[in-house]
């Protein structure tokens, strides 16, 4: 692959013109994907003609879904931890002022569209086939891939909605899904064999442009009662070879149940849903493929952006988070040590500003770590309040390409991306 592979693989928009005029000319598939959607995404590239008249209906499920807990998690998530949203468990930032680097897996944020399936790993495998490879494909047992050459990453899983809930409680704008704070994210190494190997293994043609990884828990069905099939996002290939891996293990453990076990994708710097748990299947082609997560999720949706949207969403954006209570009430006249972590899906963190006086003066947090790409920097200051009373604490990163987290997000329908400076408030008593 030529080095400058990442170039390529940012202009998911052109990507996205091409599959579209290959599923147009007949070679992509589209399975659960609604002709609205195809139709709106077609307009919108300029392509809308010859529309194929057979688009496979969605199905209906024949029942409402399952009410929303937090069951269907398989580890214990104590209060002090996690937050229960839905099938989903967000991580309480401040408790992870007790962790390292690394989250723990007993502090890892959860997020599942349905709920963890426990896999026999021993009778798991992993089957890559499609018409992007030369051959019938192949399959992979875990014991296979653990033969592999294994690389390590040090990286950030964090969902397209982590901060979502700013966009209302901060900008006053509504916005679907969970409603996150910042904790829908963590840092763990990851350990597994490089998805290239295998897709090279398995046959890999030169005319290959997506895979599709797709996962063993059960079927997505919608609040209004649409089956969207199995959770699965296509990668395009130029991703795909550079950095991606099969994850068997977390931080120097086997992968535990909820965070995919027996094998995961882990897509650095990418937003969360390109990191397909429990995979069991890859689908490699040599057409385009969508997917409702690369068509109805994961694009940007509302006044900003055309009515179509955003081309699919890959790189994460950039954040800051404090390692405080919502909230929390500091005692004047002492000094405290204020921590936190930066992070950004393009560079890397260049620094961060800190201001205990809700924006009128700044000073420069200490990193804690060397900043790498894909990753999060753990920083600090020390405060000695003196008034007592409401204040607002606010943390700003800026990455090596430049970008500053701004004062407000761009509004977008489901609350993708937010990456505004979060306006923390702590009391000084
Ligand atoms: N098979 C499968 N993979 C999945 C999901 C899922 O529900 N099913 N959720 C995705 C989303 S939206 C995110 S943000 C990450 C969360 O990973 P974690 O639960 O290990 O933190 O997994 C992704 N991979
Ligand atoms: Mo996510």
């Amino acid at each position: 692959m030529p080095t400058d592979v990442r170039e390529t693989v940012v202009d998911e928009a052109a990507y996205d013109r091409r599959r579209l005029r290959q599923w147009l000319a007949g070679r992509a598939h589209a399975d659960g994907v609604t002709r609205r959607d195809l139709m709106r995404l077609l307009a919108a590239a300029g392509l809308a003609t010859g529309l194929p008249a057979t688009l496979p209906a969605t199905a209906r499920a024949a029942t409402d879904t399952p009410s929303a807990s937090a069951a269907g998690i398989v580890k214990p998530l104590p209060e002090e931890w996690f937050t229960a949203r839905g099938t989903n468990a967000e991580t309480n930032f401040a408790s992870l002022a007790a962790t390292g680097h690394h989250t723990p897996v007993s502090h890892f944020f959860v997020r599942n569209h349905t709920s963890t399936p426990l896999l026999d790993p021993a009778t798991w495998k992993l089957t890559v086939q499609g018409s992007g490879l030369a051959g019938g494909g192949r399959d992979f047992t875990l014991a296979d891939l653990e033969r592999l050459p294994a690389v390590t990453r040090s990286c950030f899983v964090e969902c397209a909605g982590n901060g979502r809930s700013y966009f209302t409680s901060q900008q006053g704008q509504n916005v679907s899904g969970t409603a996150w704070t910042l904790g829908a994210i963590g840092s763990a190494r990851w350990r597994g064999a490089r998805l290239a190997d295998v897709l090279r293994m398995s046959g890999l043609r030169r005319d290959a442009v997506d895979v599709l990884p797709r996962g063993l828990d059960a079927e997505y069905v919608t609040a209004d009662g649409t089956n969207l099939g199995r959770v699965r996002r296509p990668l395009p290939v130029a991703k795909a070879l550079d950095d991606v891996i099969l994850a068997y293990e977390m931080n120097g453990e086997p992968l535990p149940p909820d965070h995919g076990a027996p094998v995961r994708l882990i897509v650095p710097s990418w937003i969360g849903i390109a990191s397909i748990k429990w995979v069991g299947d890859i689908e490699v082609s040599s057409e385009p493929l969508f997917s409702p997560w690369n068509t109805d999720f994961y694009r940007l949706f509302g006044d900003a952006y055309p009515p179509e949207g955003s081309s699919p969403l890959s790189r994460q954006t950039i954040k800051s988070a404090i390692e405080l209570p919502w909230n929390a009430h500091l005692p004047a006249h002492t000094s405290h040590r204020l921590t936190g972590r930066s992070w950004s899906g393009a560079g890397t963190i260049a620094r961060v500003e800190i201001s205990t006086d809700a924006g009128h003066t700044w000073r420069r947090a200490r990193l804690h770590d060397t900043p790498r790409r894909a990753d999060w920097v753990r920083w600090s200051t020390s405060w000695r309040p003196t008034t007592t009373g409401p204040t607002t604490v606010l943390a700003q990163a800026t990455d090596t390409t430049g970008r500053t987290q701004p004062s407000a997000t761009q509004h977008n329908t489901q609350g993708y991306l937010f990456d505004a400076v979060v306006q923390h408030p702590v009391t000084v008593v």
